[in-house]
C-alpha cells in the first residue's frame, strides 16, 4: 500500500502525530504530556497507577483509555551532523583546520535545514509521488510528467545549498569532493528521492569537465553546476534499454543519423529513463554510416547529449511511453522513452561512448555508495532514538542488552563503509586537482566498484535489521521506515549489480596488468603501520595482514589458473578488498591522535570477521568446474532443465 495522505510519525516531525491527531485532536494530545504521562507502550504498564487516579481527569471511557496506553513514542534525531560521531571525527581529522572551521559551521546550518525544512518536504514528495498525464482535456498528446510543487522545491534547494556546484568550484581545493559527498549523505534521506537526479547532474558535469568543456556544452556545464535555482538543471543518463541495462555494448539498438547541420537524430527505445523530468540527459547510440549500417558491439557505441524539451517546454520528438511501477524511488519519474528523431549532439570521439560514459557511471556509482551509507546512518539513528523511549519487558530497550548488540553490529557495518566512502572522494578530490599520483588513480578505480557493491548490500541488510528493531511499527508504512527500506533495496540493482560490479573489478585488474593489486596491498600495509604503536589495535591488525596475505596467495594462484576460475570467485573476491580495506580504514582511523574507545572497539570487531572470504571459498573448492556445474545442478533440481544440463 502507498501512503497518499496523512502525515508520518518520522515524516512530519514539526507536527503532531498522526495517531494524536486522529484520535483526540492536538491539543488533548499536549495536555496529556503536560500532565506528565508517558504514552509508551510499556510505561504504561508502569503508570497504570497513577492513570487509574486520573482517570476521572482525562473523562475517557476505560476501553478506550486502555487503547491510549499502547501509543508509542516517535523517534526524533536531532541535527544529524551534530549527532553524527564518526562523521565529524573524519572531517576533525583529514581537513586543513582552516576548512574545517568553514565547513563545520556551514554543516551545522546545512543539518538544521534539514531537520526543519527538507526533511518535510522529502516526505510530501514520497506522499505525491510524480503523475504522467499523456493527452490533455481536448485528445493533444502533451506526455507531461507531473511533479510536485515540494520536489520542485528540492531541486531549487540543491542548487541553493551547491550539492553540484561545490564540487566543481573547488573552492576548497581537493576538500571540495569530501565536503560535497559529506552534504549529499547529509542530505540523502531527507531528499524525497532527489539524490537520484543529482548522481546523475553531477555524473554529467563530469563527462563534460573530462571532455575539456567544449564550446557547445559551456552552457550545459553552467547549468549542472549553478548555485541559482532559476538556473539550475539536472540530468537523466540514459543506458539501459528493451535488452537490459547491464551488458550495454550488446544491448543498445538506438542509432544515430547525421543531419547536415552536423547535429545528429536519435531513434530508439531506452526502456529505464530515471529523472525522467531532468532538463538534458547523456545517451549512447548508435550512430548510421553513409550506406545506412550500424557497427555492432561496444565500439559501435557513441555518446550524445540533448535537451529533453525545447524553450517552449515543447518535447524534443521524445515519447513517454509510461512511467515505470517500481518497488521503491517511488517519489522519482523512471520511465520508458521513445527517441523518434531526438535532437542531438555527439560528445564522445565515434565508437568510444562506453568509454565516455564510464566517468558518468563512476560518480553515479560513487552516489549509490554515498545513498548507501545515509541509509544506514538514518535507519541506525532512528533506531537508537527508538531505544530510548520504547520500553519492552519493563525496560527501555537501550537496556536489553541483546538490543543494544543488534544496533552495535550495524554501527560497526556503517562505519567501515562510512570510511569506504570518504577514501573513495578524498581520492576523488586528489584527482581532480591534479594532485593524485597514479597509485591514487589506481586505487580510485578499483575502490569505485568494489565500495558499491559492497556497500549497497549492507545498506539492504542493515535497513531490514534496523526495521526489526522497531517491531511491527518497522511494518508500518506511515512510519516512514519501509520508505527507506524499499529505496535501499535499489542501491544494490542501479547502476551495475553485485556480479556486474565483481567483473568491473575484474576488468580494473585486467586494465592495470595487476598494478592495481599492488598498490592495494601496499597501501593497506601503510595504513596498518600507522597503528604500530597502539597495543590494542594489535589483533585487529593481525588480522588484516593474515587476511591480505590470504589473498596475495590467491591471485597468485589466480594467476595460474586461468580467466574462468577468476569470474566465479569475483563476488567473493570483490567482498574481500572490501573487508580488507574498510578493515585498514577503521585502524588507521582508531590510530589517530584522540581516537576514542569506540573507534578502537568498531575497528576490533570489523576485523573479527572472515576478512577473506574469497580464500575461505577457495579452500571449500567452490571454484573447481564440479562445483561450478553442482551449481547448476543445485539450481535446477526438479526443473525440466535439470536434465538437459
Ligand atoms: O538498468 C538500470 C536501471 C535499473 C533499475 C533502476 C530503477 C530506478 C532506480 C533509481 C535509483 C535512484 S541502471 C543501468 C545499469 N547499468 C550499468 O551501470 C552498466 C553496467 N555494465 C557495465 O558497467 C559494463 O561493465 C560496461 C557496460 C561498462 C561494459 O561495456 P563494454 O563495452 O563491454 O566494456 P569494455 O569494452 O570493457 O570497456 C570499454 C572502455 C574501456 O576503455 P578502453 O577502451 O580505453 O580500454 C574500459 O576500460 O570503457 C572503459 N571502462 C571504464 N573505465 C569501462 N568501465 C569503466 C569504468 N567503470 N571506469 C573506467
Amino acid at each position: 500500500m502507498h501512503p497518499k495522505s496523512g502525515p508520518s510519525t518520522l515524516g512530519n516531525l514539526d507536527r503532531p502525530t498522526a495517531t494524536c491527531r486522529l484520535r483526540h485532536g492536538w491539543d488533548r494530545c499536549q495536555a496529556w504530556s503536560c500532565r506528565g504521562f508517558s504514552t509508551t507502550a510499556g510505561q504504561g504498564q508502569q503508570v497504570s497507577l497513577q492513570e487509574k487516579q486520573v482517570g476521572g481527569d482525562v473523562e475517557m471511557p476505560v476501553a478506550r483509555r486502555e487503547a491510549e496506553t499502547l501509543f508509542q513514542e516517535r523517534p526524533e534525531p536531532g541535527n544529524q551532523y551534530l549527532e553524527d560521531a564518526l562523521l565529524r571525527s573524519y572531517l576533525e581529522a583529514h581537513l586543513p583546520p582552516k576548512v574545517l572551521e568553514e565547513v563545520s559551521q556551514e554543516l551545522e546550518g546545512f543539518g538544521n535545514r534539514l531537520l526543519t525544512k527538507i526533511r518535510p518536504l522529502g516526505w510530501e514528495c514520497e506522499l505525491n509521488p510524480p503523475v504522467f498525464r499523456q493527452y490533455d482535456a481536448w485528445g493533444q498528446r502533451v506526455d507531461h510528467i507531473v511533479t510536485c510543487s515540494a520536489w520542485k522545491r528540492m531541486k531549487e534547494i540543491a542548487a541553493e545549498e551547491g550539492l553540484i556546484a561545490e564540487a566543481y568550484e573547488r573552492r576548497y581545493s581537493n576538500w571540495s569532493r569530501v565536503y560535497q559527498a559529506v552534504k549529499l549523505y547529509l542530505f540523502s534521506t531527507a531528499s524525497g528521492g532527489f539524490n537520484c537526479p543529482l548522481a546523475m547532474t553531477d555524473g554529467a558535469a563530469k563527462v563534460i569537465e573530462s571532455l575539456g568543456t567544449p564550446a557547445s556544452l559551456k552552457n550545459a556545464f553552467d547549468h549542472l553546476t549553478s548555485r541559482d535555482p532559476r538556473k539550475f538543471w539536472t540530468s537523466g543518463q540514459w543506458m539501459t534499454e528493451r535488452r537490459g541495462g547491464s551488458d550495454v555494448a550488446n544491448g543498445t539498438e538506438t542509432v544515430a543519423r547525421k543531419q547536415p547541420d552536423g547535429t545528429y537524430r536519435l531513434y530508439g527505445f531506452k526502456w529505464f529513463t530515471s529523472a525522467a523530468d531532468s532538463d538534458m540527459a547523456l545517451t549512447l547510440a548508435r550512430i548510421v554510416d553513409a550506406e545506412g549500417h550500424v557497427k555492432q558491439g561496444s565500439g559501435g557505441l557513441s555518446l550524445f547529449f540533448l535537451r529533453v524539451r525545447d524553450e517552449e517546454e515543447k518535447l524534443n520528438s521524445i515519447q513517454v511511453q509510461r512511467l515505470k511501477e517500481k518497488l521503491g524511488t517511488r517519489q522519482m519519474a523512471t520511465a520508458e522513452l521513445w527517441l523518434n528523431g531526438a535532437k542531438a549532439e555527439l560528445i564522445s570521439a565515434e565508437g568510444r561512448g562506453v568509454a565516455s560514459i564510464s566517468n558518468m557511471l563512476n560518480i553515479t556509482r560513487i552516489h549509490n555508495v554515498i545513498g548507501a551509507v545515509a541509509s544506514m546512518r538514518r535507519m541506525i539513528s532512528l533506531s537508537r532514538e527508538y531505544a530510548l523511549k520504547r520500553v519492552v519487558f519493563g525496560k527501555l530497550l537501550k537496556d536489553h542488552p541483546l538490543h543494544m548488540q543488534t544496533i552495535a553490529r550495524m554501527e560497526v557495518q556503517t562505519r567501515g563503509a562510512f570510511l569506504l566512502l570518504m577514501e573513495m572522494v578524498r581520492l576523488l578530490g586528489l584527482a581532480e586537482t591534479n594532485m593524485a599520483s597514479e597509485q591514487d588513480q589506481l586505487l580510485l578505480r578499483l575502490l569505485v566498484p568494489v565500495a558499491k557493491l559492497y556497500t549497497g548490500k549492507q545498506a539492504t541488510a542493515v535497513a531490514t535489521e534496523a526495521m526489526e528493531s522497531f517491531g511491527g511499527q518497522g511494518y508500518m508504512e506511515d512510519t516512514g521506515l519501509p520508505v527507506i527500506v524499499r529505496d535501499a533495496l535499489v542501491l544494490s540493482i542501479w547502476e551495475g549489480t553485485t556480479n556486474v560490479l565483481s567483473l568491473d573489478v575484474l576488468r580494473s585488474l585486467t586494465k592495470s596488468q595487476g598494478q592495481v593489486m599492488a598498490v592495494f596491498f601496499s597501501t593497506v600495509q601503510n595504513k596498518l603501520e600507522l597503528a604500530s604503536s597502539s597495543a590494542e589495535l594489535q589483533p585487529a591488525v593481525q588480522w588484516v595482514r593474515d587476511a591480505a596475505g590470504r589473498l596475495t596467495r590467491f591471485c597468485q594462484g589466480a594467476a595460474a589458473e586461468g580467466a574462468v576460475p577468476m569470474e566465479l570467485a569475483a563476488r567473493d573476491f570483490s567482498y574481500s578488498l572490501a573487508r580488507i580495506y574498510a578493515g585498514a580504514l577503521l585502524i588507521e582511523h582508531a590510530a589517530r591522535p584522540g581516537s576514542s574507545c569506540t573507534d578502537v572497539c568498531a575497528a576490533q570487531r570489523w576485523c573479527r570477521q572472515e576478512l577473506c572470504p574469497v580464500a575461505a571459498e577457495l579452500g571449500n573448492g567452490s571454484y573447481s568446474a564440479e562445483e561450478s556445474s553442482m551449481d547448476s545442478a543445485l539450481v535446477y533440481a526438479g526443473s525440466p532443465a535439470g536434465s538437459r544440463l
